[in-house]
């Protein structure tokens, strides 16, 4: 039972747990955040980064934005002063304003993603965008469109996964390039070793929760597919094919079939690094099944990433397992897959002639064009995440390009701006959050008032587009009646005073079987395999058994995914979580560094084509050879004015325009 000092809310960051919150308020106003212990996922406790941060950086008037600040010295330096929101919104509307009437207002680039991740922040203020019809740069292409558009063509949905309650009436659970263990810590702690199901994980680096699995394929990275078709050979060799479930449900085996005959698991072996005994056990407990299989996000961030998820995806179909309890696939549970319209949250109609999306990996270059006349940067830290990371930051340097950044704190791409507007935490706002991992909706509830002057994104966006005379009743539409509009669309009747006394609600009520009918939304009405759609995407018809060329030389595959102690940037300025990260450093396998006579501890110089940055040596058993690890996303320091992303060139995966983040080759020296 919850008293009047006490409120139940969400978290909104980009993870798949979505934890229940208390926040907890004494009697002299101060106020406690924690994970909620009547919650099913947090059970109680936050992870660390965010009790950390919740408690200091996220509340600390002295490290927030106050107010918005107008740029006084060049750009980058990060010089600015406080001004009014009248002033600073009256003169970006005015530039923006003069920039639609002279260029269009796809002179406009915006970028954003999931600084946070509830509804209305996250989404309602592409209604703006969408009436100005500035240039979107496409979030996903930076961390997992491909993965998307594959499945969308294969089964006509990358955004309805298995409902993660039917795991019990799973055998075996394979978790295929994710790492639950820091992604999704609840997840890995209670949802996963709670289960009785054999796991099977599939990732080039040992990570906890490869540690704790039954079968770890341990594969050289960018192999996937290779590895998928020798477990398929696997699969056949002992009879587990599902015959009679692809002639009933699916296009395109033959196109498979054929392939199969020289995908051995020695043949796999020597592919991808995996013993052949192993390939074959995991093949054969997967298929015997009820299985599920996560999809994570790591594995398509490579050269062959649209093909690597359209080969995994080919496991779910061969054995049947789709369409019954305990059995099903699992990208994202997208939040219209829980009834709500993405085109009411975004006011689709607004804009009738949509600009096309460009690519993050385009991003540096659509930048130094003299064509882009403005950016606007909200709920993201392109100076941090973004690919070409040296050239991205130069042509931020245009004097005569126009930013705004918008975000709670001074990140390093906000040292570039024009203006920066200080954004309102959610802890300051009422909003809905949906996990894309459970069906659950939760209440984001306003704990306290908002810091100084900041205000949640939504509001931002209302305010700019007054100033800028723009009157579409859309762009106005208040919190409260797109709080009940998109809480009854996810459950008729839902209202946001009931979901804030009970915090999450799971609905549907009951599991959910994904595909139980079998309702594949291709053109075909069935799981597209192989054809013809695939190659409008740029993909051959039929997927194939994809491994990447290995580094040249002694050079070094680079993989770079998400740090336990951050969340993407986000925290990264906590001193508190700097702490717990330490020096930031690369992970080697100890006989790799002994080849190159590299102390543990010793700083060294990772160098490529694109960039370099100088990171202090860890060895560790739990990287494979010829592969070198750095993980994402660390502010820049005055020293290295760069991170990992320096050496990132934004190459695409063979799909959407896509990163290929996870391909990158880098040699290694002692500095
Ligand atoms: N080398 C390498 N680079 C990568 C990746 C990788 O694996 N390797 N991963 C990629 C992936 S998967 C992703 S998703 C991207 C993520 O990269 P970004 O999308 O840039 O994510 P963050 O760095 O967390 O930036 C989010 C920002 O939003 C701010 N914020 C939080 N809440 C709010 C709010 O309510 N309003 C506003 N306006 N701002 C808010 C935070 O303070 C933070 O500065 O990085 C990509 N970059
Ligand atoms: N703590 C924390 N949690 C986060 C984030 C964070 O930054 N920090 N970021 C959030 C975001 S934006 C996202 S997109 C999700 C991502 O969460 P996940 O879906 O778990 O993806 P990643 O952590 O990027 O990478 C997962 C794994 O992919 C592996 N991998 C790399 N290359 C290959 C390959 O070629 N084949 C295979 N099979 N595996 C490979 C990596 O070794 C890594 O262990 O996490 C979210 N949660
Ligand atoms: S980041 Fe994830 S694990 Fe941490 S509190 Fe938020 S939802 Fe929970
Ligand atoms: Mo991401």
């Amino acid at each position: 039972m919850l008293d009047r000092t006490t409120i139940r809310t969400t978290c909104p960051r980009d993870c798949y747990d979505a934890c229940g919150i208390v926040v907890r308020k004494s009697e002299d106003g101060a106020i406690n955040v924690v994970g909620d212990p009547e919650h099913s996922v947090s059970r109680g406790a936050l992870c660390g980064k965010c009790s950390i941060a919740y408690n200091a950086t996220w509340r600390d008037p002295d490290v927030r934005l106050m107010h918005p600040l107008k740029r006084i010295g060049p750009k980058g330096a990060g010089a600015f002063e406080p001004v009014s929101w009248d002033d600073a919104l009256a003169d970006i509307a005015s530039r923006l304003n003069a920039i639609r009437d002279r260029d269009g207002g796809a002179a406009i680039l915006h970028t954003h993603y999931t600084g946070t991740c509830s509804l209305i922040a996250g989404t309602f203020p592409l209604r703006f965008f969408n009436r100005i019809g500035a240039t979107e740069v496409d979030p996903d292409t930076v961390c997992n469109k491909a993965g998307h558009v594959a499945l969308q063509l294969m089964y006509g949905d990358s955004m309805r996964g298995f409902d993660p309650r039917t795991i019990d009436g799973s055998e075996c659970v394979m978790i295929w390039g994710a790492n639950p263990s820091t992604s999704a810590p609840h997840i890995h702690q209670y949802w996963l070793s709670e289960s009785r199901a054999a796991k099977i994980v599939i990732d080039p680096i040992r990570h906890e929760t490869a540690a704790a699995a039954d079968i770890h394929l341990q594969l050289y990275p960018g192999t996937d597919g290779a590895l998928a078709f020798a477990m398929l050979h696997a699969m056949r060799a002992a009879g587990r094919i599902d015959q009679a479930f692809l002639a009933a449900h699916a296009r395109g085996w033959e196109e498979i079939d054929c392939q199969l005959d020289v995908c051995t698991p020695a043949w796999g072996e020597a592919m991808t690094g995996v013993p052949a005994r192993l390939i074959e056990d995991a093949a054969l407990l997967y298929a015997t099944g009820p299985s599920l299989l996560w999809m994570g996000q790591g594995f398509q961030r490579q050269s062959f990433g649209g093909n690597a998820m359209r080969a995994v995806g080919l496991l779910p179909a061969a054995t049947g397992n789709i369409g019954r309890y305990g059995t099903g696939f699992l990208y994202l549970n997208g939040w219209d897959a829980r009834g709500v319209d993405p085109a009411y949250l975004t006011a689709a109609h607004i804009n009738q002639t949509p600009v096309p999306a460009i690519s993050h990996m385009d991003l540096a270059s659509r930048l130094e064009s003299p064509q882009t006349k403005a950016l606007i940067t909200w709920n993201n830290n392109i100076a941090v995440s973004s690919p070409e990371q040296r050239r991205l930051r130069r042509a931020l340097e245009r004097e005569d390009l126009l930013q705004v950044t918008l975000d709670l704190f001074q990140t390093d791409t906000a040292n570039y701006a024009d203006y920066v507007l200080p954004a309102a935490s959610f802890l300051e706002f009422d909003d809905v959050v949906m996990s894309y991992f459970n069906f659950s909706v939760s209440a984001q509830v306003k704990a306290m008032p908002t810091l100084g002057e900041s205000l949640p994104n939504q509001e931002i966006f209302r305010r700019l587009a007054r100033a800028m005379g723009i009157a579409d009743p859309d762009l106005f539409e208040t919190d409260a009646s797109m709080l009940e509009k998109l809480l009854g669309q996810a459950k008729p009747g839902l209202t946001s005073r009931e979901l804030a006394a009970s915090g999450t609600i799971f609905y549907p009520a009951n599991p959910v079987v994904q595909f139980e009918h079998h309702d594949y939304k291709t053109r075909s009405g069935q799981i597209e395999l192989a054809g013809s759609d695939f190659i409008d995407a740029g993909l051959p018809r039929a997927p194939f058994p994809s491994a990447e060329a290995r580094p040249e030389g002694s050079d070094l595959r680079l993989l770079s995914p998400a740090s336990k102690w951050l969340m993407n940037s986000s925290f990264g300025n906590d001193p508190k979580n700097l702490k717990q990260l330490g020096v930031e450093e690369a992970f080697m396998h100890p006989d790799e560094a002994r080849a190159r006579g590299i102390a543990n501890g010793a700083r060294v110089k990772l160098t490529n084509s694109t960039g370099e940055i100088t990171l202090s040596l860890a060895v560790s058993t739990d990287v494979p050879m010829g592969v070198i690890l750095a993980h994402k996303s660390r502010w820049v320091t005055p020293d290295t004015e760069v991170n990992v992303n320096a050496l990132n060139p934004g190459n695409k995966a063979d799909l959407a325009n896509s990163c290929a983040v996870h391909s990158i080759n880098v040699s290694v020296a002692a500095a």
